[in-house]
């Protein structure tokens, strides 16, 4: 059996912190990420001192070496019913590339709860908001970067006492309208994910499937512990779950993903497939710095094909 870790971490970790932000923030972390005009594209959020969060942008050539631009990206909306539901809050944002259009899915908290707001963009730039698409208790949504037989996907993680924070995916003809939802992936009895599993980076496409990167939290007497694993879905029809990495494939190790505002915790919203069969993933480090390593694409589909666990 081979030890070696399945995720690489970059010695330069942890690649963004709040000192590296032009405006005052307590935390950078939980970023998407995008290939935007020929270069690395990341969306960080960020605790302000009120303990509420926004979104960040920075830029890379080589996805290790980030900048930060001036000012935030996205703070929380003053108009109609965004204003009311995003009254705590923007975090945790997914960047999904579909034709010329950049899709954000975000949690939006409010004295409501927190559903998923989508936004859109095609300069990070200017943004428009195109509409709340959950009800509350949900915070993580994933849309796939293509259309199934013209309609959109998204992995999604509904909530509810009988069955606790399972991934399940939802089918839309609009992007604004989700329905026919099915229930993919739950938390395994005494695993490392027993708790919670939930979607977490942006899909990403090989040949033997989509590689979906998600969180999955386990609870000991210290508290939670947030882990990232690995499933394959279906290329054709992704409501078919290949396969389950039956292990993790990252777990807090670092200084900074061991203590910090959460500790223990890596917490994925973004990966980038490379053209040398290499993955970056991207991961908030105790919900205050971000870091990145490489996967190898084909160790992961190994995993979820060979070394898997029952999806439900
Ligand atoms: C989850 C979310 C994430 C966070 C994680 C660990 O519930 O709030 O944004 O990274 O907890 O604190």
């Amino acid at each position: 059996m081979n030890s070696k870790p399945v995720v690489r971490r970059f010695a330069g970790n942890p690649v963004l912190t709040k000192d590296d932000v032009p405006y005052p923030v307590e935390t950078v972390h939980n970023a998407g990420i995008a290939r935007f005009q020929g270069r690395y594209l990341m969306l960080f959020r960020s605790h302000l001192r009120t303990g509420r969060s926004i979104i960040g942008i920075a830029y890379s050539e080589d996805g290790y070496h980030f900048d930060v631009t001036k000012k935030p990206f996205m703070v929380p909306s003053d108009k109609g019913e965004f204003a009311v539901y995003e009254e705590y809050g923007v975090e945790d944002p997914r960047i999904c590339q579909l034709g010329e259009d950049y899709l954000i899915t975000y949690s939006a908290y409010s004295r409501h709860g927190v559903r998923i707001g989508l936004a859109r963009t095609r300069n990070f730039e200017t943004i428009e908001r195109v509409a709340l698409i959950s009800q509350a208790d949900m915070r993580n949504a994933v849309i796939f970067p293509e259309t199934f037989d013209g309609r959109y996907a998204r992995l999604d993680r509904p909530h509810s006492e009988i069955s606790p924070w399972s991934l399940w995916l939802s089918w839309s003809p609009d992007l604004v309208h989700w329905g026919e939802s099915v229930v993919l992936i739950k938390p395994q009895a005494y695993h490392w994910d027993e708790v919670k599993v939930g979607p977490g980076a942006n899909l990403l496409k090989t040949p033997e499937g989509w590689l979906n990167i998600y969180h999955g939290v386990f609870r000991t007497m210290d508290g939670a512990i947030y882990r990232l694993g690995v499933a394959l879905h279906d290329l054709d029809n992704p409501a078919t779950v290949r396969g389950v990495s039956d292990e993790w494939i990252l777990s807090p190790q670092d200084t900074w993903e061991l203590t910090g505002y959460v500790h223990n915790v890596v917490f994925t919203c973004g990966a980038l497939a490379e053209d040398d069969g290499t993955i970056k993933i991207y991961w908030g480090g105790a919900d205050t710095v971000m870091c990145v390593g490489t996967a190898d694409r084909d160790t992961l589909i190994d995993l979820c094909l060979n070394r898997s666990r029952e999806p439900i």
